[in-house]
């Protein structure tokens, strides 16, 4: 028996697995003991990666629609030709952005990179990533203010904070091996800043109920309070911010008595909460979902870096403005994506970057894609409009988690030729398509991920691959291939060899990876093969297992100093009002579904704890005031206009106008609207209104 240890691709902290392999099947999953991150730590999804695709229909040969609507196995060869001609034709006919990619952060970082070359370099189209609806914010909020997409934290610090303040963040649920590591650390004050009851603000030590998207609003109020008691860190302000005079003026004018009607907690409450902060010496603020997804993320996101910043707690062990991840490998897609910024970090225009870049990768600089991407929303409303008319998706089911998902279906029938590629062919994305690439799932691959804190881990192929099975990554450079791309896919003929060029790319970034190579993480020392984070430069030593940022108070900026960034309240767009009176929340449901609920479908029967049909909470009083009863099925309307049938959990995790839908259910999505934060363009998914009919 062989034990193989690979690093789980689901979600964002990258736990490392034991896979022990018999015969080319894996007897048994086990939690790497120690590695860095999980510490002999996994969830039920991690420990059913061997389950894979059990469930669900799987094929190893390409899938084309014919004129009857039925799909039918093609050659691989067949495909990549027809991939080349059509998106080639389309391009020649409509202009060469008529065609785009959607892409994913669950894929490993040597794909998402190969990707960016063929599509992005080549083929010189737009293409988005799941990761729009997710951590857009959080990117746009940590470039803007720390001058790089640069996560202060390491996973650690939530063991040292004495105060840790999650803000928009279930982690019980959606990072429940992080939450296990919080649990350990007894002395800290755990504070929960969330609309709902979560499963995290049941456990904390005190639970701020704020209303819907007041949280950019109550963050404006702590920090005023902070500056009137002078519970501030003058030195660190001084000496590495820039902005503060104008931050502390735009603030003067949110007190707790006039932020009340906005955010519904009392002022002594707030006067508290800004004490705990003063008097923690090592405060954390976590967060995610909550803020990220909204029509003022990136501001609510930067208020919180802002409290981290004028109170000191950056930069020091047990503190931090920190932002969870949720994909497995967002980290590798937003650093190495070739979609919003140059591989290694840079804008497209930014000359000595493009230089760098073209000579890290031996090619001509005008081979570089020249612009950032259009993002995810612009791509769906040009399918729309009839714009863009090839559309290439890969390891995503928007058809399901895309806000207001019958847009992406409108898009879909609308365009000449729609490409999916995934592990499964029945998802309800995969189902649109005109031809299906099949690619085999993690277990099978090689390559890297990098994790939440910016840990580059290694993924090594457990069981090997069966005849026509392929991976995403030679997918990918056989549509390269068969565009015509010759010459410029040598030095990219393995993820080893790719993994090198980003290397090169990287060099003298803040995401620095010159110091990484496949050998050390695969190593049997301790070091490496308990992942790397980034920065790692050559010849660096590890002496650390876990490494945060910002220690020296130098940030990326130009003048090395962090920003104060703020702005004005804005009205949530899709209100509630007389007619639509009630929110609906959506979120995550358990710690064993995941997203649209295709790997769900891996989990065991038996562990299976959630309903099959979509469903939302609901709480006791207004049941009571409607009539309605435990598991009766309503119909919601949204301010969309569109209905759903959920049926209705009766709970007090809920306030009595809101209510909570997993978005593992398809229904949720349909009454999200197409709301956006400006920055960012991240869908605000978590705050509609809506009407609740009874049938
Ligand atoms: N089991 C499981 N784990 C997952 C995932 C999964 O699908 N299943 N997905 C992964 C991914 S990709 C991600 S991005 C993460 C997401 O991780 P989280 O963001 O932690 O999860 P969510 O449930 O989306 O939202 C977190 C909380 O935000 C709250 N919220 C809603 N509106 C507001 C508001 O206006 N203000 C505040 N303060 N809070 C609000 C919700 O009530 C919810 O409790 O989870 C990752 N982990
Ligand atoms: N209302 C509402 N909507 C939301 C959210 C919310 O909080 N509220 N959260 C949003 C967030 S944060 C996210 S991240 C998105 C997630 O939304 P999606 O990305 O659409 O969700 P998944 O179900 O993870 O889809 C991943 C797909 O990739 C496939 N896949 C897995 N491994 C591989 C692989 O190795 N190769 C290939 N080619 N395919 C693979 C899976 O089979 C699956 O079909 O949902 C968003 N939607
Ligand atoms: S916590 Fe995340 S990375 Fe760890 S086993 Fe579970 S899904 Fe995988
Ligand atoms: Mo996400």
């Amino acid at each position: 028996m062989k034990k193989i240890q690979s690093t789980c691709n689901i979600c964002s902290i990258g736990c490392n697995l034991d896979f022990y392999v018999e015969d080319n099947k894996i007897t048994k999953v086990s939690p790497t003991k120690n590695y860095p991150v999980n510490k002999g730590l996994a969830c039920i999804k991690g420990l059913n990666l061997d389950k894979e695709q059990i469930k669900g229909e799987v094929t190893k040969k390409p899938l084309l629609r014919d004129e009857s609507g039925n799909r039918n196995e093609i050659e691989w060869d067949e495909a990549f030709e027809l991939f080349a001609k059509k998106m080639s034709d389309i391009q020649s006919k409509y202009g060469t952005e008529s065609v785009a990619f959607i892409s994913t952060g669950q894929i490993t970082t040597e794909e998402i990179a190969l990707l960016g070359h063929v599509a992005r370099n080549f083929m010189k189209i737009p293409g988005d990533g799941n990761t729009r609806q997710c951590m857009a914010t959080s990117v746009v909020a940590h470039k803007q203010s720390f001058g790089f997409d640069a996560p202060p934290y390491t996973l650690k610090d939530a063991e040292l904070s004495d105060t840790i303040i999650f803000i928009g963040s279930n982690p019980a649920i959606a990072h429940p091996v992080f939450w296990a590591r919080v649990r350990k650390n007894k002395d800290a004050k755990i504070i929960v800043i969330d609309p709902r009851k979560s499963e995290t603000a049941k456990y904390a030590d005190e639970w701020i109920d704020i209303k819907p998207k007041g949280d950019l609003t109550l963050l404006y109020t702590l920090a005023n309070v902070l500056i009137e008691n002078n519970w501030i860190d003058k030195e660190y302000i001084k000496q590495y911010s820039e902005g503060f005079e104008e931050f502390k003026n735009h603030v003067s004018k949110f007190t707790p008595e006039n932020s009340f009607e906005k955010i519904g907690i009392s002022k002594e409450r707030i006067l508290n909460l800004a004490k705990t902060i003063h008097d923690g010496k090592r405060v954390s603020f976590w967060w995610t979902m909550g803020v990220n997804q909204s029509y003022e993320g990136v501001r609510t996101a930067q208020a919180i870096i802002n409290l981290a910043v004028m109170t000191g707690n950056i930069g020091r062990p047990g503190t931090g403005a920190n932002s969870l991840t949720g994909q497995s490998n967002a980290m590798g897609s937003r650093a190495f994506s070739n979609t919003t910024g140059l591989f290694g970090g840079g804008d497209f225009d930014d000359i000595l970057r493009r230089k760098a870049v073209s000579k890290a990768l031996e090619v001509n600089e005008s081979l570089l894609a020249t612009k950032a991407t259009i993002p995810y929303n612009v791509i769906v409303e040009k399918a729309i409009a009839g714009e863009i008319k090839g559309l290439w998706v890969i390891g995503t089911n928007p058809r399901h988690s895309w806000t207001n998902n019958s847009e992406f279906k409108k898009a879909a029938e609308n365009l000449e030729f729609l490409v999916v590629q995934d592990i499964y062919a029945d998802t309800h994305t995969s189902k649109l398509s005109y031809l299906f690439l099949p690619s085999v799932p993690i277990i099978k691959k090689e390559g890297t991920l990098i994790n939440l804190e910016r840990r580059v881990s290694k993924v090594n192929p457990v069981i090997p691959k069966e005849e026509d099975e392929l991976t995403d990554y030679e997918i990918i450079f056989n549509i390269g291939k068969a565009l015509g791309m010759g010459k410029l896919l040598d030095n990219w003929k393995t993820p080893k060899d790719t993994f090198e060029l980003l290397k090169k790319c990287s060099k003298g970034m803040p995401c620095d990876i010159t110091g990484i190579t496949y050998e050390l993480l695969e190593g049997e020392d301790r070091t490496g093969s308990g992942g790397i984070q980034w920065p790692f430069r050559e010849s660096e030593a590890l002496e650390e297992d876990e490494r945060r940022l910002y220690e020296n108070g130098e940030y990326y900026t130009p003048s090395k100093k962090v920003k104060f960034l703020f702005g004005d309240i804005s009205k949530n767009p899709v209100a509630q009002y007389d007619e639509f009176p009630y929110i609906l929340n959506s979120g995550r449901g358990s710690v064993g579904q995941w997203h649209t609920s295709i790997r769900t479908r891996e989990i065991p029967d038996k562990l299976k704890t959630w309903p099959e049909k979509a469903y939302v909470y609901m709480n006791p009083k207004l049941a009571s005031k409607l009539k309605i009863n435990e598991n009766e099925n309503v119909i919601i309307e949204s301010i969309n206009n569109s209905r759903a049938k959920f049926d209705v959990k009766i709970n007090d995790m809920v306030k009595e106008d809101q209510l909570y839908a997993p978005i593992h259910y398809i229904e949720t999505n349909s009454l999200t609207p197409s709301v956006y934060d400006p920055f960012s363009k991240e869908p605000s998914f978590k705050t509609v209104a809506i009407k609740i009919l009874k049938k």
